[in-house]
């Protein structure tokens, strides 16, 4: 029996202000790449479909977004009629009122979808011998503690969850850091386990997946650059987990040029230079370049180098970076100073800031090794 897996869609995800008839360019990127996993999906045929959360970019997501779910949804109907689709709300589909169910919560009216957004969840398929049971971002933020357990009665027991894991407890920790809402992600009581928020496909413990976002949708795409983005399925019978990619907008993150303060003039050359080596060019691509210790009041010195570039890719971002090579920068000093400061602070504080301190400490390069 074959599950998929996807997660973080972020329909209505807008970036960078490039319009095309009307629509912003990285939204409609998103949606492609959301209807390439459908095909992807309908060709696999698969036992059941899984989306484990943030299905669109925000709480009040823009009505082409719906459309998009809509008719991915529409698509998998008509090519699997038999396949259930089971989706679990992120915090990105999750609205701060606690009485507005957000507009997920429309598409759990469907036949043949579960679109789950307030309480958890147990579903079982007699057919499939099949126990699936999803826990919505909301259920990990409001008490009280969903009660989450494999059904003894099924062959399968699949579990569907957003948020982070803690990887020593092995349970998965609610995003809203005041709650200490835990639930365990032991592989004895799960053949699979489903779990959106991380961007980054990943295995965290035995059985428990995070499958990634399906295209470069976070803040700083360039850190994603040479991530491959896509979904997962898993043959529950044989344990094999396959990673499905699919190509979004291909992301250029390029090796910081250093600034000659003795040779001001090099530096417009090896832009240039620079750009022109991206394999393939650098045309409707996001493209992130980076100059080492050039003072802000220099910029003038990339007049009229830039704006050719910036017509041919689709976004050409500059980054100054102040940091001598080889250097810890300023930017990382300060943070790291905010960072012990806050858990100096923070230990103080009630008990609830737990989860709040060991964020702010994984954060502390002493814990990146
Ligand atoms: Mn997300």
């Amino acid at each position: 029996m074959i599950i998929a897996h996807l997660s973080d869609l972020h329909l209505g995800y807008r970036a960078f202000g490039n319009v095309e008839q009307g629509r912003n360019i990285r939204e409609a990127d998103v949606a492609r790449a959301f209807h390439q996993a459908i095909q992807r999906v309908v060709e696999i045929a698969p036992s059941v479909v899984l989306v484990a959360g943030d299905v669109f970019d925000r709480p009040e997501p823009p009505h082409s977004a719906l459309v998009a779910l809509a008719q991915g949804l529409q698509s998998l109907r008509e090519a699997l009629p038999d396949t259930p689709v089971l989706m679990a709300a992120g915090a990105r589909d999750t609205p701060a009122g606690s009485a507005d169910p957000g507009a997920l919560a429309a598409f759990d009216t469907l036949p043949g979808v579960e679109a789950v957004t307030a309480t958890t969840r147990s579903i079982h398929y007699s057919r499939l011998d099949l126990n699936v049971v999803l826990v919505p971002h909301r259920s990990t933020i409001q008490g009280p503690r969903p009660l989450v357990e494999p059904n003894p009665d099924a062959r399968w027991n699949v579990l569907v969850g957003y948020g982070s894991v803690d990887r020593e407890k092995r349970t998965l920790v609610s995003n809203a850091l005041v709650s200490d809402a835990l639930l365990s992600l032991d592989s004895d009581d799960w053949d699979y386990v489903a779990l959106g928020h991380e961007h980054f496909r990943r295995e965290v413990a035995s059985g428990v997946y995070y499958a990634g976002a399906l295209e470069r949708v976070g803040a700083t795409p360039w850190e994603e650059a040479a991530e491959e983005k896509g979904f997962q399925t898993c043959d529950l019978e044989s344990g094999q987990v396959r990673f499905h990619p699919i190509h979004g907008r291909p992301v250029v993150s390029l090796e910081p040029i250093p600034f000659e303060a003795d040779r001001p003039e090099r530096l417009r050359e090896r832009v240039r230079e620079v750009l022109l080596e991206v394999p393939g060019g650098i045309e409707e691509k996001i493209v992130r370049i980076r100059i080492q210790g050039l003072p802000a009041e220099r910029m003038d010195l990339l007049d009229g180098v830039l704006p050719e570039y910036r017509r041919r890719a689709l976004h050409l971002e500059v980054q100054l970076d102040d940091e001598p090579p080889g250097h810890l920068s300023q930017d990382v000093q300060l943070s790291r100073r905010l960072a012990s400061k806050l858990v100096e602070r923070l230990a103080g504080e009630n008990q609830n800031f737990d989860a709040l301190v060991e964020l702010v400490q994984d954060c502390l390069p002493e814990r990146q090794r």
